[in-house]
């Protein structure tokens, strides 16, 4: 998988080659370049944004600018994600579809946003997703960008060292993930639940689905409400 991300801030998005997604890059499982929209600017003082139409605060990010830079980086496999928090909320099933693509083009917009036309242009000649990360505001995309292609690039083969816990991450099945314990078995007077020690795989797996379905009920009662109808079990209804 091909990433390019275009942004005013190239040195914000350095934690992109560390880490998890820096190995991928060293094992050429990902390609990933950053990219200074200002390279594309026309005039002296490389400006990239200018005062709204119809007036009222902050900048807009320059069309002409947008284009070249898009232009440049974008080509016929491209699927181009603009974050923004006015975009479609971000979750695990768009992290699965990103991770089949082969080019991801991320455009960080900064002040009041990108003008529109920027994203109409693309969207006659590729998939656009404008894409929130949640419900409060940044100052621009760069966070986001790290947080999409993080969630993206842990799902292909190969990232993680253990290909099962990502198919029993939290959210995978609807659910979030229950409590996790190591050694010591006693820590400052705590004890681990004691079916996690009994041996019995068929009454850990079940206490571990209860334990899913009390946090969620608990915490994201609206992830309950959107499973489907199939997925409890009589067991788990009694939770
Ligand atoms: Cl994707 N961008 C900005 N600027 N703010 C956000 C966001 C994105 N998602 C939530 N808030």
């Amino acid at each position: 998988m091909r990433i390019d991300v275009v942004t005013i801030f190239p040195e914000y998005l350095a934690p992109l080659r560390a880490a998890l997604l820096g190995r991928a890059i060293e094992r050429g499982l990902i390609q990933v370049d950053v990219h200074d929209l200002r390279d594309w600017t026309h005039d002296v003082h490389r400006a990239v944004d200018d005062a709204p139409y119809g007036g009222g605060p902050g900048m807009v990010m320059k069309p002409q600018v947008w284009g070249d830079a898009l232009d440049a980086v974008c080509d016929e496999g491209t699927r181009l994600i603009v974050p923004t928090p006015a975009g479609r909320p971000f979750t695990q099933a768009m992290a699965r579809a990103y991770a089949a693509e082969e080019h991801l083009v991320f455009a960080c917009g900064r002040y009041e946003g990108i003008d529109q036309r920027v994203i109409e242009d693309a969207a006659r000649r590729m998939p656009v997703d404008e894409v929130s990360i949640g419900d409060y505001v940044l100052v621009g995309g760069e966070a986001a960008v790290l947080v999409i292609v993080e969630a993206t690039v842990r799902l292909l083969p190969g990232v993680l060292g253990n290909p099962v816990s990502a198919e029993q991450d939290s959210f995978s099945d609807g659910l979030l993930e229950g409590p996790s314990y190591t050694r010591p078995e006693v820590w400052r007077d705590l004890a681990v639940p004691e079916v996690l020690r009994s041996g019995n795989h068929a009454l850990i797996d079940r206490w571990r689905r209860d334990q899913a379905l009390e946090r969620t009920l608990r915490r994201r009662p609206d992830l309950l409400e959107r499973l489907p109808e199939d997925s409890l079990d009589s067991r788990d209804r009694a939770v």
